[in-house]
Order: C-alpha cells, then sequence, then structure tokens
C-alpha cells in the first residue's frame, strides 16, 4: 500500500537524504524507483533490505505509474524532466529553483503555509516547489514571530554550507580543508545586475511569496563557510507591533519545527554541527534590536540542516501532506 515513489537525483546528496528521512519517518510507499543520469544507470543502490537499480532518468516510461517523484538534481533537469512526470499523472516534488516563482506552483514549508497547496491531488499530475534551503531555515524561525507582530522589514546574513552546492562541493571541502579552513566566500550563485547574488534574490523573492506579502522588505547578504552540512543565519526583524524577547521566546518554544538554544550564562547557542542531521532548526541570541526603537525590533540566529529540513525532509513533509 501507499504511493509508488520516484527520486530523481537518487545518488547525490539531497538523493540519498531522501531515503534517509523515507526510512526514518516511515513513509509508506508502494515501491520505489531511483533514477539518475545515465552516468549512474544501472549501479545498485541498498535501501530498506532491498538492492535498487539505478535507472537512467531519460529512459523512456521513467514516470510510468509514478505516483510521486521527488526531484533533486538541479533546476535544468527538472525543467527537462518534470513536465514528463506531470504528464504522466505524478505529483512532482521539485527541490531546485526551476518553478518556484512560477504563480501557478505552490512554494511550501509545510509548518509554515500549508494552506498554499489545498488544491493539490495525489493522482492527478502537479508540481510544488520546495523553497531554497536558506529561505526555508529562515521562515522556521521568523513565520511564528511575524504571525504574532507582522514582519515588515528583514535582513539576513548567511552562512552556509558546502553541502548546498552539492556532494561534490562536500568531497571538495574534506580534500581542501586547509584552503576553506582559513577562510570563507561569498556565495558561489551568479551575480545578478543590481549586485545580488541569485541565492539572496531567491530570499526576497521566496519569502515574499511563502508569506504572500509583496510588501515585506527583505535584504540578505549569503556567504559560504567551511561547514559540511548545516547553514547558520543572523536574522535582524523588524515589526509593525511591538514584540518583546520574553514573548518572542514563548512563540518560538510552542513553534512546530523549531529548537531554542540560547544559554546566556554558557554562551552556548545554534551551531551548525549541533543541528546537523537534526530535523529540527534551532534558534538562540534572541534579543531586542538595540537600533530600533518601541521592541519593534528583533534580532535572532538560526541554524538548520541544509540537506534535512533545507532540502529532503522538507520535501517528504510536502509528500506526506499529499497521504492526508
Ligand atoms: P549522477 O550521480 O548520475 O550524476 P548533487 O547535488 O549531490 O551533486 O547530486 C546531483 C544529482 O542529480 C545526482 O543524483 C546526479 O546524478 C543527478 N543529475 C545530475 N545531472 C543529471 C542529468 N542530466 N540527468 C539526471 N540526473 C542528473
Ligand atoms: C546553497 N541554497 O546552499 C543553495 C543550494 O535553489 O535550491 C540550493 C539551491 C536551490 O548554496
Amino acid at each position: 500500500d501507499g504511493p509508488s515513489v520516484a527520486i530523481v537525483g537518487a545518488t547525490g546528496a539531497v538523493g540519498q537524504e531522501f531515503l534517509r528521512v523515507i526510512s526514518s519517518r516511515g513513509f509508506p510507499y508502494r515501491s520505489l524507483r531511483l533514477l539518475a543520469s545515465e552516468r549512474s544507470a544501472g549501479k545498485r543502490l541498498p535501501f530498506e533490505g532491498q538492492e535498487y537499480t539505478v535507472q537512467d532518468l531519460a529512459a523512456p516510461g521513467a514516470f510510468d505509474g509514478v505516483d510521486i517523484a521527488l526531484f533533486s538534481a538541479g533546476g535544468g533537469v527538472s525543467r527537462a524532466h518534470a513536465p514528463a512526470a506531470v504528464a504522466s499523472g505524478a505529483v512532482v516534488v521539485d527541490n531546485s529553483s526551476a518553478f518556484r516563482m512560477d504563480p501557478e506552483v505552490p512554494l511550501v514549508i509545510p509548518e509554515v503555509n500549508p494552506e498554499a497547496m489545498a488544491h493539490v491531488r495525489l493522482g492527478k499530475g502537479a508540481i510544488v516547489a520546495n523553497p531554497n534551503c536558506s529561505t526555508i531555515i529562515c521562515l522556521m524561525a521568523a513565520t511564528p514571530l511575524h504571525r504574532h507582530a507582522k514582519v515588515v522589514r528583514m535582513v539576513v546574513s548567511t552562512y552556509q554550507a558546502a553541502s548546498g552546492a552539492g556532494a561534490a562541493a562536500m568531497e571538495e571541502l574534506k580534500l581542501q580543508t586547509q584552503e576553506y579552513a582559513f577562510n570563507i566566500f561569498s556565495h558561489n550563485a551568479p551575480i545578478v545586475e543590481n549586485g545580488y547574488n541569485e541565492e539572496e534574490m531567491k530570499m526576497v523573492k521566496e519569502t515574499r511569496k511563502i508569506w504572500n506579502d509583496k510588501d515585506v522588505k527583505v535584504t540578505a547578504t549569503c556567504i559560504r563557510v567551511p561547514v559540511m552540512r548545516a547553514h547558520a543565519e543572523s536574522v535582524n526583524l523588524q515589526f509593525e507591533k511591538p514584540l518583546d524577547e520574553d514573548t518572542a521566546r514563548e512563540i518560538l518554544r510552542a513553534a512546530e519545527g523549531v529548537t531554542i538554544i540560547d544559554d546566556r550564562a554558557s554562551n552556548r547557542f545554534p551551531t551548525p554541527l549541533e543541528v546537523s542531521d537534526k530535523d529540527d532548526v534551532a534558534v538562540g541570541r534572541i534579543r531586542q534590536d538595540l537600533s530600533q526603537d518601541d521592541n519593534k525590533g528583533l534580532d535572532i540566529f538560526v541554524c538548520g540542516d541544509q540537506i534535512r529540513k533545507g532540502a529532503a525532509l522538507n520535501a517528504v513533509q510536502i509528500a506526506e501532506m499529499l497521504l492526508k
């Protein structure tokens, strides 16, 4: 019983995490198909006591009988192959940026805007987009506060792990630790004409779409750091209504998928290592922004596993919503 699931990019960092998350959450599937490029076709991957042969995504009939296709093989692959999956009746949960800003495509963080996918039904071809990892991790912490006091402006600075650039970049970090270890650099995404890079612009545009608020002001600076698989983000929030830090802490304590690590006495706050392989996003350094009047500003520091909640877990949660 359960849906027939295909994983596109099954050999990649996120693809492999899809499998771990499916297993750890006991996601019910009737059958599983592992797809990647022709380079990997024929490769055998063990999973839950069975051996699966990786199939070429481009082979005819790759999506025949598939109910849910989890895509994480890059935007180009999604653009080229998601339409075929949709045509054969599958719901595609796409982890790439290819369709995120398409007005017809829901962009979903289950804890934040589940209502956006109210019209998506299993058995009827559709695409649901998984937001960018930096956006997911940021909004997991910012949204509960936004619901309470309405964010009017948000300033984000990220410290992003190598995993966001894929399995090859993680391997490179291991090999080149000397070079990476004493340095950080601006995110590798292309710079666009306004001087922002594409990663920063994703945070701006995706936040507006997810919050369904075209007026919220967002700016971001995205930096790559020598960390393996979890992003850190400094988030400065300006609210319409006053929000004091104790209330903020209470709100975040009650928020699903969020853990508070905020021990001032022992200087213990979220770190990328501590959230690695964890589902929850960790929030700390919760404090009133001194530079804003009337308790209308807060600073917080957020860490989240980029491959888990930033990608695979969020996508599997979306797939779980389809089963309800
Ligand atoms: P492959 O291993 O066959 O190259 P990562 O983000 O960790 O680099 O992983 C990328 C994933 O996307 C891998 O599973 C990779 O498969 C897959 N992929 C990349 N290019 C293609 C393509 N043209 N067709 C199908 N899968 C692709
Ligand atoms: C990073 N956010 O950490 C990227 C990786 O749009 O899904 C994922 C890119 C995306 O570099």
